[in-house]
């Protein structure tokens, strides 16, 4: 397994459209592994591929809930195949938009169906916590970031930020 660099709003693959992946095999299962440490090591609850460069369409979630006990998840191809009219709001983060948050609103819950980690075609019902992360996830494989649903107000003062900090990372010789 490997920490790989998580790519930062603004970067032109952040906004590719991933594709879906033919077989879960070695290769693929490598992709995740890679994924699940990166995420742990950033402390995210998700991840989706292409945050590490993959345009595919590959998911990893652990809500590490109860005394941080882990508890991955991979989602392969996943498909929303019902949302509910019902909609609930999150604070929203993403660790391509480091340290800034907002609260999005999305259907509360969702069933989606997907490959897991051994290829075999599952499906869940989320609520909560999980239901807005698979939805977040699942934006990324389509190009879009939760600052998208903002107000362009909001959405400026962020990427503002965002980029006052990628120049303080910087450094900078005068
Ligand atoms: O770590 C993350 N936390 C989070 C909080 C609320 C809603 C969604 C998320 S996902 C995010 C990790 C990430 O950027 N996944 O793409
Ligand atoms: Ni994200």
């Amino acid at each position: 397994m490997a920490i790989k660099k998580i790519l930062v709003e603004p970067n032109k693959l952040l906004r590719q459209v991933s594709q879906p992946v033919a077989e879960v095999d070695k290769q693929i299962q490598k992709i995740m592994d890679d994924m699940l440490e990166t995420m742990y090591s950033a402390n995210g609850i998700g991840l989706a591929a292409i945050q590490i460069g993959v345009p595919k369409n590959l998911i990893v979630i652990d809500l590490l809930t109860k005394e941080k006990k882990k508890n991955p998840m991979f989602f392969v191809n996943p498909k929303i195949i019902k949302k509910s009219s019902k909609m609930s709001k999150y604070e929203e983060g993403c660790l391509s938009i480091p340290n800034l948050f907002a609260e999005v609103q999305r259907p509360s819950e969702c069933e989606i169906e997907y490959l897991d980690y051994e290829g075999n075609k599952t499906s869940l019902k989320a609520t909560g916590l999980l239901a807005t992360c698979i939805q977040h996830e699942m934006d990324h494989l389509k190009g879009i970031l939760f600052i998208d649903y903002l107000s362009k107000l909001k959405r400026d003062i962020i990427l503002k930020k965002l980029s006052k900090q990628n120049l303080e990372q910087k450094r900078l010789v005068i």
